[in-house]
């Protein structure tokens, strides 16, 4: 298997650049739409993450490849489900609600989604998926039924980062939830990144050009914005 999208991800965090994923989620996109859809993005986007917590849709094939067809950017599945991995994708964020205590997300869409990813060329990246209080109870948190990890909680969220990186885990992803009121706190940030030695992706409630910077200068190595783009 490659490991280009992760040694390109690497590579640009080596050199001091920040990473910017728009999310995109297939129950609230229009293929025909694709093009204008990414003509709106700004420049500094450098991937297009495509996933969603409900799985009520086909549409996720369909979705990456409007998105392929229009755009050069890595795409990245995110996927809330097994049954969302779909061939057209570039890399597989190959998820483990690390956050919660419900075996079937920290293994059991794990083990189902192997015979897709057996007939795929997706290139799979271990990721430690956090999910914290972001102020309103989060798709993540009802579909997984799980409770998410207080944001005051702030060493057993950095225990958390770290068991997720001795399991081998390539990124650690802090969750605040679509949606979130409250972002992950630039303290939670900080802490995690310090622990850590693998990129640290951050989402959840970011709308803002401010907010975005905000968790860059406190240790986030990528953005993930996924309201913010279906909004304007
Ligand atoms: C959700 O972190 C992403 O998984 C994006 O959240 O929709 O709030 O930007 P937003």
């Amino acid at each position: 298997m490659s490991h280009k999208h992760y040694q390109a991800l690497l590579t640009c965090i080596a050199d001091g650049q920040k990473c910017l994923a728009v999310l995109v989620d297939p129950d609230k996109f229009h293929p025909e739409q694709a093009s204008a859809f990414l003509n709106s993005l700004p420049e500094t986007v450098t991937h297009i993450f495509v996933g969603g917590s409900s799985v009520t849709n086909g549409h996720t094939e369909a979705t990456a490849q409007a998105l392929k067809q229009y755009s050069d950017l890595p795409l990245f599945l995110f996927p809330g489900d097994h049954s969302q991995i779909t061939p057209t994708a570039d890399a597989l964020l190959f998820l483990s609600l690390l956050s919660g205590r419900n075996a079937e997300y920290l293994v059991g869409q794990q083990v189902k989604s192997i015979a897709r990813l057996k007939a795929s060329n997706l290139e799979i990246i271990s990721t430690g998926y956090i999910l914290l209080d972001g102020g309103t109870q989060s798709a993540v948190a009802r579909v997984t039924d799980t409770v998410p990890l207080p944001q005051k909680n702030i060493e057993t969220i950095v225990h958390t980062a770290l068991a997720g990186a001795y399991m081998g885990a390539k990124l650690i992803y802090l969750e605040a939830g679509s949606g979130a009121k409250i972002p992950v706190s630039p303290d939670i940030i900080t802490a995690v990144k310090a622990a850590l030695d693998i990129p640290l992706l951050v989402g959840g409630g970011i709308r803002t050009e401010a907010q975005k910077q905000e968790a860059y200068r406190a240790g986030a190595d990528l953005v993930v914005m996924g309201t913010a783009f279906e909004t304007n």
